[in-house]
């Protein structure tokens, strides 16, 4: 049937500036306004694929929460309008954020679609999120990302093609004539591409030997998908190819609501992992969040590795695992406030190790400029050059791969790390969905404070600790490739001996705001390892309070979440 673009009329709106990863809101914003969703795919196709639109090839694919489906259609027919040839998508629209990645590289495509609110829960009364992924299969910078947002600000007409109707749930390629160019959709297995890819990287053969069902010295794993988008991944991976008993992998059919959770691995949102963990029967443990690009490890017992940590161990271990073999490891980097396990490997190792703002954005250029390999963030983002997200079903691969090759436990790789570097404490605490008023008035006071030069070398004290500033700043970050400024990245009181008191807003929350408070404190006293990491930085949560001021300005006398 020959088909035909229409423009159509339509106002802008003016909240659609991208936060930290791409823009998240309530479903309900996607829903309930005319062209919401229209106007910010037609400046993302716009402002990210621009003069390549016509005869371009794009992915599209996201972690199958409510309202992706009709978001999936609409980019379809929008994308048929706009001159597009192809469209790569996931069967049913599913695709993890790390296989787009993936995709648009292995397809060589000029970039993707995600659609995915990621940790937010999801359902009709949770969030929906749309994001742009480059031509190096990595979020689009800042540069493209302020041009969407100004296009959305003075949009007025998008094209569609509303008379056409895909069908993406069958695998297999469907082709449609629009304005008389031939429009080709390819519904593809949303796992095989990604499956292929990871027994590249890695040594199955070597990962069997501890998880397949009847190996001599086994490891008990559980690993929890969270009713996200990695289920139909790690069956595949974990049970089909490692032969991993079907016992090992809970909740991952992919529900449009995460089964009404919060689809975010850490120690309160996957509280039942932990809970599991606890009764002592498994040796490792892993969950990921809605879109499958974030992970948390677990050992024994339920012993928590925090995403820092887990990025210094495996900085240190890289070289057991076949890709590494093949490329060498290039450089390191983490976000600002991840603590600086990594840069102690980085030094005994040699390697160039970068400290990035906060978002994964930030780290595709040092990548594709061939000087980074592996990178993290304390927000349970783990990955490297493979591809161009965060990737937490590689994660665990690596972690097995470790596990595998050391013949350690995860709580003797971390008690090595620790013996041989000494320990960064690290603690996130999260105050979600505070007032925004309350919240921008402490992040103004404190920035009034970090520029009052009598700041530096004043002392903090609580408890037994006293604390001397050496430096307060707001982070700045000039990227060493291409030079662009991004400032304002998070408050940062460093201390005499690098303890670190970080203050930022979360750019990826949808309501409200939410205050992220990162403390670090280094202890170099074996004795002090196995300690709690909320009872050695107490003293530097505390002063970190009495500065901001944060209990009397918000209301809030504990934190929501603790990592
Ligand atoms: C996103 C970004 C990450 C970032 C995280 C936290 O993760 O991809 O790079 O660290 O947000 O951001 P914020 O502290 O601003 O909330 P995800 O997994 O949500 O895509």
């Amino acid at each position: 049937m020959a088909l035909t673009a229409q423009k159509v009329g339509t106002k802008p709106y003016d909240d659609q500036k991208p936060g930290t990863s791409g823009l998240r809101k309530a479903v309900k914003v996607y829903q309930n306004q005319p062209n919401y969703t229209e106007n910010f795919i037609q400046a993302t196709l716009i402002a990210g694929v621009g003069d390549r639109l016509k005869g371009s090839t794009l992915v599209v694919g996201g972690d199958g929460r409510f309202y992706g489906k009709e978001a999936t259609e609409l980019i379809i027919r929008m994308c048929a309008a706009n001159g597009v040839s192809k469209l790569l998508i996931g069967q049913n629209g599913l695709l993890s954020t790390p296989a787009v990645s993936y995709l648009i590289r292995k397809y060589q495509t000029q970039g993707g679609i995600i659609l995915t609110a990621s940790h937010n829960p999801g359902g009709p009364d949770g969030d929906f999120g749309i994001k742009f992924n480059t031509p190096n299969g990595g979020p689009a910078p800042e540069a493209i990302t302020n041009r969407i947002f100004e296009i959305t600000k003075s949009i007025s007409e998008y094209l569609t093609c509303p008379a056409l109707q895909a069908d993406i749930s069958t695998i297999g390629t469907q082709t449609f004539q629009v304005d008389g160019a031939t429009f080709t959709v390819e519904i593809l297995d949303s796992v095989a591409d990604y499956v292929t890819y990871m027994k590249e990287i890695f040594n199955f053969e070597s990962i069997k030997t501890i998880v397949a069902e009847g190996a001599v010295t086994p490891l008990k794993i559980l690993i929890n998908a969270m009713h996200g988008v990695t289920g139909p991944y790690v069956r595949r991976i974990f049970v089909d190819e490692l032969g991993a008993p079907e016992s090992s992998i809970i909740n991952c059919v992919p529900l449009q609501d995460f089964g009404g959770h919060h689809p975010d691995p850490n120690l309160t949102y996957a509280a039942d992992l932990v809970k599991e963990l606890k009764k002592g029967q498994h040796g490792f443990g892993a969950a990921f969040d809605g879109d499958g690009d974030r992970n948390m490890i677990l050992g024994h017992n339920a012993f928590f590795v925090t995403p820092c940590d887990s990025l210094a161990i495996l900085a240190q271990n890289l070289d057991c695992i076949p890709y590494f073999q093949k490329t060498g490891v290039k450089g390191y980097a983490r976000s600002m406030p991840t603590s600086g396990a990594v840069d102690r490997v980085a030094k005994s190792t040699g390697k160039e190790c970068f400290e990035v703002p906060t978002g994964w954005k930030f780290f595709g250029n040092l990548m594709d400029a061939g000087r980074l390999s592996l990178c993290g963030e304390e927000s349970f983002g783990t990955g490297s050059d493979h591809i161009r997200e965060k990737d937490g079903v590689w994660a665990v691969l690596a972690w097995l791969s470790v596990l595998a090759h050391t013949n350690k436990s995860v709580e003797e790789l971390l008690m090595d790390h620790w013996n041989k570097f000494g320990r960064n404490f690290f603690t996130r605490h999260d105050f979600e969905n505070v007032d925004t008023a309350p919240a921008n008035e402490m992040m103004a006071n404190l920035n009034a404070l970090i520029v009052d030069p009598a700041l530096v070398g004043k002392q903090y004290s609580s408890g037994d600790k006293t604390y001397t500033v050496a430096v307060a700043d707001n982070f700045s970050y000039t990227d060493p490739i291409d030079n662009s400024v991004t400032k304002g990245q998070g408050v940062r009181l460093i201390m005499s001996d690098d303890s670190r008191v970080i203050f930022r807003l979360s750019g990826t929350g949808s309501s409200g705001a939410t205050i992220r408070l990162y403390i670090e404190g280094y202890e170099s006293d074996p004795a002090k390892y196995g300690l709690d990491s909320q009872v050695v930085l107490k003293p530097l949560i505390d002063i970190a309070l009495q500065v901001s001021q944060l209990q009397e300005l918000t209301g809030r006398t504990a934190p929501t979440v603790i990592t």
